[in-house]
C-alpha cells in the first residue's frame, strides 16, 4: 500500500497515526462548537470596532496571539500536544507533562540550533568577507531584517500575513475533500521568514502603482496570505509522503523552507534504484575493519566536520580575519581566550555536540507530537497532519545527514565559484554578484536532502543530489537577487536563500518582478491557483479522487480507482488468511 493511503488509517496496523477517535462524536456537535467560537470570535471584532477600541483587537490579535504564541513555536507546539491529549480525554497531569515536554523538546532544539549557528555564522560571514566586498550571503535572518528595514512603519504586514496565511492554510486543510491539503504547518519562525520574502515582493513590486498606501497595504495582507497559506499546505503536503518513507510512518511532515525540495530530493533518488536494483543506505554503510569506528556517529561526524570546518578555520586565521570572527560568536564560543588552536579544535567540537543536542531535542517533542496529534487528527481537524522543522527528521538518519551536508557544502562552492568565474572574469551581467551560502542553507538543505534521497536511492543519492542541490541553490540565488532586489531596497545584503526559495519561488519572484505591476496585479493569483492544481496530483486517497482532479485528469482517476480496488482485494484476501488462522487455532 502505498504511504499516502495510510494516513489516519485505523485499519493499517503500521500506521504512525492512528484516528482512533474518528466520527465517535457527532458531526453536529463540531460544527456546533465551531459556530459558536466564530461567532464569539466576530461579537468580539464587531464590539471593538463598534466602540472604537482597535488597541484592545491589537493587543489580542498582534502582541497576544501573533507576537506571543504564533512567533514562539515551543509555546504553539507545546499548547498543540496539550490540546491533543486532552482530545484524547487522557488526565489533565498527562496532558501537562506532555506539554512540558513538547516546550523543552522544541527549546533543547533551538538550543542546538543556536550554538550550531553562533559558532559557523561568524565563520561563513567572515569567510564570506574575505571574498569580496559586496557579498549577498544566503541566510534567513539577514533576509528577514533586512526586510524589516525596509518596510519601515509597514513592518507590521508580515505579522498579519502570517496569521491570514496560517488561517487560509487550516482553511485549505477543513476542505480537504475538494483541495486534498491535509497539512498544517506549525513553524512559527519560519512562516514569519518566508512571509517577509513576499509580501516584500507583493509591496515593493506587484501593488507598487496604488497609490494610497492603506489599500496597497491591504492588498499585500490580503494576496500575501493567500500565497503563502497555500504555499504552506500545498508544500507540506507534498513532503508529506516521503517524509513518511523516512521517519517509518511516524505521521508528521515538514513545515520548513525545503519542503518542494525533500519531495524532488526522494524522487530523484528513486533513479538510484531503478529496476527494483539494490541500494545500500549510508546509514548501513559497512566499513573495512580497521574503519569500523566509523560506524560511531560522533566520530564519524567529527572527523568530517573537522576536515570541513578545519580549512575554513584555518583560512580565516593564515587571513588575518580570527579576532573578528571570534568576536562576533560571543557567548556561543566556549573556548574563549585559549589558544587559539584549541579554540578551533573546540569550537568545531562544538558544532558536533550541538547537532546531538538538536537531535535530541527533536526525538523529544516529535514523540509528544506525535501521541497527542492523534486527538487533533481524530477530533478537531480529522485527518491532518502537521508541518514541523526539518531538524525534527534529522534523527531518522544521523550519518545520511552529515553526508548529506558535505556533498550540499561542495555543490554550494562550486556554484559560487562558478558565478565568480562567469560574472568577474566573463563579465557576464547576470553573474555581477557575488553570492555566499550561509551556514542555514548550507547546513539544513545539505542535510535535509540528503536524509530524503538517502531513503529512497541510498548512500550514492545520498551524496549526489546534495551536491547538485548545492549549485542550483547559488544560481537561483542570482536570479532572485538580479530580479526581485531591483529596487536597491531588499535583497542586497541577504535572502533566504534555502532550495524552495532559491528554485520555485526564484522563478515566481523573476517573473512577478519583471513583468509590469499591472500585469503582475492578476498573475499574482496564478500561483495559488497553480499550487492548488499541484495539490491534486499529490497524497491522493485512492478511490476518493479529488473535484478539480475527477474534472481534469479523468484516466488518472480510473488508475485510482484501479489501485483502490486492487487495495479491497489485498484487504479481502489478509482478513480470510488471520480468520483461516484462528480457525485453525
Ligand atoms: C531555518 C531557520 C532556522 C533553521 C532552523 C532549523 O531556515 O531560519 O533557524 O532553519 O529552523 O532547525
Amino acid at each position: 500500500m502505498s504511504n499516502e493511503t495510510k494516513r489516519n488509517d485505523l485499519e493499517n496496523p503500521e500506521a504512525g497515526i492512528k484516528n482512533q477517535l474518528k466520527k465517535k462524536r457527532s458531526k453536529w456537535i463540531n460544527w456546533a462548537i465551531l459556530i459558536t467560537i466564530v461567532t464569539l470570535l466576530l461579537t468580539f471584532i464587531i464590539t471593538c470596532i463598534a466602540i472604537k477600541r482597535l488597541d484592545i483587537l491589537n493587543l489580542v490579535f498582534y502582541q497576544i496571539i501573533v507576537d506571543n504564541i504564533l512567533a514562539v513555536p515551543s509555546i504553539l507546539v507545546g499548547l498543540i500536544v496539550f490540546l491533543g491529549y486532552l482530545l484524547q480525554k487522557k488526565p489533565w497531569y498527562d496532558a501537562l507533562s506532555g506539554m512540558f515536554k513538547g516546550i523543552c523538546g522544541y527549546l533543547i532544539l533551538q538550543m542546538g540550533s543556536a550554538f550550531l549557528t553562533g559558532v559557523s555564522k561568524p565563520l561563513m560571514i567572515t569567510f564570506g568577507t574575505l571574498m569580496g566586498s559586496n557579498v549577498v550571503l544566503l541566510d534567513t535572518y539577514t533576509s528577514w531584517s533586512e526586510i524589516n528595514e525596509a518596510l519601515g512603519t509597514a513592518v507590521s504586514m508580515i505579522s498579519y500575513t502570517v496569521l491570514i496565511g496560517l488561517a487560509f492554510n487550516i482553511l485549505l486543510v477543513v476542505l480537504k475533500k475538494i483541495t486534498n491539503i491535509r497539512s498544517i504547518n506549525v513553524t512559527g519562525h519560519i512562516m514569519f521568514q518566508q512571509s517577509s520574502v513576499v509580501v516584500a515582493i507583493l509591496y515593493f513590486f506587484v501593488f507598487k502603482d496604488i497609490n494610497d498606501d492603506a489599500t496597497k497595504q491591504l492588498l499585500t495582507i490580503l494576496t500575501s496570505g493567500i500565497l503563502i497559506g497555500t504555499y504552506w499546505g500545498v508544500f507540506s503536503n507534498l513532503a508529506y509522503a516521503p517524509t513518511q518513507a523516512v521517519s517509518n510512518n511516524a505521521g508528521f511532515t515538514i513545515g520548513h523552507q525545503q519542503m518542494f525540495g525533500v519531495w524532488a530530493a526522494y524522487k530523484a533518488g528513486k533513479l538510484f534504484a531503478l529496476n527494483n536494483k539494490e541500494v545500500k543506505s549510508a546509514e548501513k554503510l559497512n566499513m573495512k575493519k580497521g574503519f569500523r569506528i566509523f560506524h560511531d556517529n560522533i566520530f564519524s561526524s567529527s572527523i568530517l566536520l573537522f576536515i570541513f570546518f578545519g580549512i575554513l578555520f584555518l583560512i580565516v586565521k593564515l587571513e588575518g580575519s580570527w579576532k573578528e570572527m571570534i568576536d562576533s560568536m560571543g557567548g556561543y564560543n566556549l573556548f574563549a581566550g585559549k589558544n587559539w588552536l584549541l579554540q578551533l579544535v573546540g569550537l568545531v567540537f562544538t558544532v558536533v555536540a550541538s547537532l546531538q543536542i538538536l537531535m535530541f531535542g527533536a526525538r523529544m517533542f516529535v514523540a509528544e507530537l506525535q501521541k497527542s496529534f492523534i486527538g487533533i487528527s481524530g477530533r478537531l481537524i480529522p485527518g491532518a497532519s502537521i508541518g514541523i522543522d526539518i531538524a525534527g527528521s534529522f534523527s531518522y538518519g544521523e550519518k545520511s545527514v552529515t553526508f548529506g551536508f558535505l556533498a550540499g557544502a561542495i555543490g554550494n562552492f562550486i556554484g559560487i565559484g562558478l558565478v565568480l568565474l562567469l560574472g568577474q572574469v566573463f563579465k557576464i551581467d547576470i553573474f555581477k554578484v557575488i553570492i555566499m551560502v550561509g551556514f542555514i542553507p548550507m547546513f539544513f538543505d545539505g542535510a535535509a536532502l540528503g536524509l530524503y534521497a538517502n531513503a529512497s536511492g541510498g548512500w550514492k543519492a545520498c551524496l549526489t543530489i546534495p551536491f547538485v542541490a548545492g549549485i542550483l541553490v547559488v544560481f537561483g540565488a542570482v536570479l532572485v537577487v538580479q530580479t526581485g532586489g531591483r529596487t536597491g531596497q531588499i535583497f542586497q545584503i541577504g535572502y533566504n536563500g534555502l532550495f524552495d526559495w532559491t528554485t520555485i519561488w526564484a522563478v515566481i519572484i523573476a517573473i512577478l518582478t519583471t513583468v509590469p505591476s499591472s500585469a503582475a496585479m492578476y498573475l499574482v493569483f496564478f500561483v495559488p491557483i497553480i499550487f492548488i492544481i499541484v495539490a491534486q496530483f499529490t497524497t491522493t486517497e485512492p478511490g476518493s479522487s479529488m473535484i478539480i482532479k475527477r474534472l481534469l485528469f479523468k484516466k488518472w482517476c480510473e488508475k485510482d480507482n484501479e489501485r483502490a480496488k486492487e487495495i479491497a482485494i489485498e484487504k479481502q484476501k489478509k482478513e480470510e488468511l488471520k480468520k483461516q488462522k484462528l480457525a485453525n487455532k
